[in-house]
């Protein structure tokens, strides 16, 4: 039998709980970066091991708006060359290609993860050192220009396990 004391503690706790999920919330709705009403989120690049020339950025783009949009292109002082890449498989051989843009559908999102699009440094200019960020332009047909910056994730980072296919053996 429950005593009245102990419904209150539950309710306290109940209370409690309410109030950091929606702190969660609040936080997992607030993007890192935006252009326009596109949201930025999860920008990141695996740390560079010593000579290493290339990186690859990933991101997640979503967009609530009724309007689509597209990722044109990049700048970055971090490389010479900054391209919009995905990865292709033909005759079961994973091959990069760029691309002229990214398509951002209206109330969608597109994802740059491993084994898809991503950004790629070609000739880095310096090491992609864990910690740091890269500070990145981005350019989208409607949203127009934003910075934003990639954080340096560990060299052998996988997020959730994805493919680790890409960049290693590949040639561009
Ligand atoms: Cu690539």
């Amino acid at each position: 039998m429950m005593t009245a004391r102990h419904t209150l503690r539950m309710f306290a706790r109940l209370a409690t709980t309410l109030a950091l999920s929606t702190a969660t919330l609040a936080l997992a709705h607030a993007a890192d970066f935006k252009a326009g009403s596109l949201e930025i989120n999860d920008l990141w690049v695996r740390g560079s091991v010593p000579g290493q020339t290339n990186g690859a950025g990933y991101m997640m783009i979503n967009n609530p708006s009724g309007a689509s949009d597209r990722l044109l292109s990049a700048q970055s002082e971090a490389s010479t060359r900054l391209e919009l890449h995905t990865v292709l498989t033909e005759d079961g051989v994973a091959k990069m290609r760029q691309v002229e843009g990214i398509d951002i559908p209206a109330k969608g999102s597109v994802k740059l993860a491993p084994g898809g699009f991503h950004m790629m440094f070609l000739q880095l200019t310096g090491p992609f050192k864990q910690g740091e960020l890269v500070p990145v332009v981005l350019k989208f047909e409607k949203a127009g220009e934003v910075r934003v910056n990639f954080t340096v994730k560990p060299s052998t980072y996988n997020p959730g396990g994805a493919s680790t296919q890409g960049h290693g053996g590949m040639k561009h």
